[in-house]
């Protein structure tokens, strides 16, 4: 049978939710660094690969998958344990229902994205930050008394929010004092095997020492 391949990148969120999956599975894989900043991702040789020329793409025998919420769910399905889905069912509505409102209320803020990619500062961003402490806000009451969003285990609800807290908690100085239970949850994550090798951090690591970047350290 062929090896798991993942095409990724050191600074991909989306393909870093497929690595912490197939690592939290302990499942072997090939992993393929498709170059974003040459624009390999919009070659024909990917875009044969996934139309849409976008990471991470997760090819398994015959399957072929992409979008980093279908692929957790391929990896949930076809190699089932360990289990990443909680099966009590108010557990499981909880991880789904965090998907959720992430994708409609935190992800689409992407100060992050402005920051680092567009060169924007805290004059320019203006109520998108005030938009993102709020929601911030309410993840922070989210964080209950187990030390995952949904209890005792690392979920796929973890896993789904975790490049983004990571990129406004290291990248944009989300102050601890005032966020003291996501920081902790953070740290808990990053004790991980799984998420302590991700090429993510590394990419990311001087973020953390340039202060003009960390917006929301400046916003309180
Ligand atoms: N909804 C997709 C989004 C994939 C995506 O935006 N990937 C980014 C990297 S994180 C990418 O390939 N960007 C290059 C582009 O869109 O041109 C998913 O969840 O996988």
């Amino acid at each position: 049978m062929d090896r798991l391949k993942l095409y990724g990148h050191p600074y991909s969120n989306n393909a870093m939710r497929a690595q912490l999956c197939l690592d939290e599975k302990g499942l072997d894989y090939d992993y393929v660094t498709v170059d974003l900043f040459k624009g390999e991702h919009k070659q024909p040789a990917f875009k044969a690969i996934n139309p849409r020329g976008q990471v991470p793409v997760l090819v398994d025998g015959a399957a072929r998958v992409y979008e980093s919420v279908a692929i957790v769910h391929y990896l949930e399905h076809r190699y089932s344990t360990p289990s990443l889905i909680p099966s009590d069912p108010v557990a499981m509505a909880t991880c789904f229902r965090l998907i959720g409102e992430f994708n409609q209320k935190l992800d689409p803020t992407n100060v992050f994205g402005s920051v680092k990619f567009g060169g924007k500062r805290l004059a320019d961003l203006g109520e998108r930050i005030d938009k993102l402490l709020a929601e911030c806000r309410i993840w922070e009451g989210y964080v209950g008394d187990g030390p995952y969003f949904v209890g005792d285990m690392f979920s796929i609800a973890d896993i789904v929010v975790l490049p983004f807290f990571g990129a406004i908690i290291d990248g944009l100085g989300l102050p601890e004092a005032d966020f003291p239970k996501l920081h902790a949850w953070y740290d808990r994550c990053k004790s991980r095997p799984s998420v302590a090798k991700q090429p993510w951090f590394a990419a990311f690591a001087d973020d953390r020492l340039n202060d003009e970047q960390r917006v929301l350290a400046k916003a309180g």
